[in-house]
């Protein structure tokens, strides 16, 4: 298999096209791994940074990327015919939603259709995108075999999904698994012994149908557990229970139970997404996901929540949102990362300016904030900071958020992510 043989001596060329929070980390572990990488991307400012062998993931490090740029084992281009040298192929671009919560698929499609015309026999294309069961061989299959050459034989075909938690230390790409669905098991076996020269693990599953479901399911099983705490943090606010307390003591069960934590909404560019690509799919064979929709309802829900939760704080020293100064902790979509995707804290954000308040915000990983068309600096977080303003909203639970100084120098608190552990207050109001 002269493919295989070529993936083993490491002298296949890989192309990764998309280069992201999923396409970056994997190009620098394959060129880490000895493969000779070319990343695509549509972006000059992208392509410019990694060939001048800059960094602009924080799950990469710096020096590796520089490295594997010194030694020529990756470069980044924009031009597609590039992948007439390739061996493998995979496609990291992004999957949206529309406004209407409709996959945008266009980025897959499109990128198939460049492979289309460039694509050399005996290659193998891996997509990796988070999509519906049925993409990889509705789509990329048959917009390559336009090309003349056919999936399984001519050509190999995988779905892979990403696995990728950003900011997490313990996991990177190399230590966790990665599932893979070939269309015929060539290609799941080429797939695997690709994967499996830089990541210690992998599980071959019967198609990529199976693979692309799998990844639904990962993400399906957090944004309903998410949503469910949620739920329950609404009602045991009602009832005067403090749910944090009661899920530290479900934790205690060492078996049949996972925490999940009560937050301003649900952020990042997965777990919001990527479930809607498995509902609206599910209506081609008339199906409802009802645990989908309704956990998508109440996420959605929690950030206006929050904002009456605000209110409440005011209006308990007799103040509105209008004219109060709100410093805002953390704008980040969840702990000690820089990512702004879909995070919470900016609809938040906008509907207290959009009251009136006088808005500022910290977040060490966001220096700067651009909000509908002005630009706010990330203000240093000090005792003076939290003493100018009339209120202090924790929205992201950065661990650099020292919980004296907030409750030494704060007139009101709200509290969305538990930093404040001391429940003695009559300034704090929490989730
Ligand atoms: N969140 C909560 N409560 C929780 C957990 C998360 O409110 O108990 C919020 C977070 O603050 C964040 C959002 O949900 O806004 C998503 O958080 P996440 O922990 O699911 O992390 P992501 O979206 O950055 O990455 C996830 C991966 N994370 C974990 O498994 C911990 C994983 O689900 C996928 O590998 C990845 O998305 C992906 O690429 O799909």
């Amino acid at each position: 298999m002269e493919l295989r043989d070529k993936i083993q001596k490491r002298d296949a060329k890989v192309a990764i096209i998309g280069l992201g929070y999923v396409g970056l980390p994997l190009a620098v572990d394959a060129a880490k791994a000895g493969f000779k990488v070319t990343g695509i991307d549509m972006q000059d400012s992208k392509v410019n940074l990694i060939n001048n062998g800059k960094n602009y993931i924080g799950d990469v490090a710096d020096d590796d990327l520089r490295e594997v740029v010194k030694n020529k084992n990756l470069q980044a281009v924009k031009d597609f015919a590039i992948i007439k040298d390739m061996d493998v192929i995979v496609i990291c671009v992004p999957t949206p939603l529309n406004k209407y919560k409709e996959p945008n698929i266009s980025y897959v499609q499109n990128v198939s259709k460049e492979i289309s015309k460039y694509i050399k026999k005996d290659s193998l294309v891996i997509l990796e995108s988070t999509t519906y069961p049925g993409t990889t061989e509705e789509i990329v299959q048959t917009e390559i075999e336009k090309s003349g050459l056919k999936a399984g034989d001519d050509f190999f075909l995988v779905f892979s999904p990403e696995r990728v938690d950003p900011g997490n230390k313990k996991y990177k790409t190399h230590n966790i698994p990665k599932v893979i669905g070939g269309i015929n098991e060539r290609s799941s076996e080429l797939a695997s012994a690709f994967y499996g020269s830089f990541i210690e693990k992998t599980h071959i599953v019967s198609s990529p149908r199976v693979a692309e479901m799998t990844k639904l399911l990962e993400n399906i099983f957090r944004i309903v557990n998410i949503s469910m705490i949620n739920e329950l943090a609404l009602l045991a606010g009602k009832m005067k229970i403090d749910i944090w307390e009661v899920i530290e003591a479900a934790s205690t069960k060492p078996y049949g139970f996972m925490p999940f934590y009560p937050g301003p909404g649900l952020g990042g560019h997965c777990i919001p997404i990527d479930p809607f690509y498995l509902s609206w799919k599910a209506k081609e064979f008339d199906f409802y996901t009802r645990f989908i929709s309704l956990a998508g309802e109440i996420n959605d829900l929690m950030p206006h929540f929050v904002v009456t939760k605000v209110i409440s704080a005011l209006n308990s020293v007799k103040k509105s949102v209008n004219g109060s100064k709100i410093l805002v902790l953390g704008v980040a979509y969840k702990k000690d990362i820089e990512d702004l995707r879909e995070s919470p804290a900016l609809k938040i954000i906008k509907d207290l300016i959009k009251k009136g308040a006088d808005f500022s915000y910290n977040d060490n990983y966001v220096p700067e904030l651009k909000l509908e068309d002005k630009i706010f600096k990330s203000e240093k977080f000090t005792a003076d900071t939290l003493q100018k303003a009339d209120c202090v909203l924790i929205t992201t639970d950065h661990s650099y958020y020292d919980e004296n100084l907030i409750v030494n120098n704060s007139k009101l608190i709200v509290d969305t992510r538990n930093v404040i552990k001391r429940r003695d207050l009559n300034n704090l109001f929490r989730l």
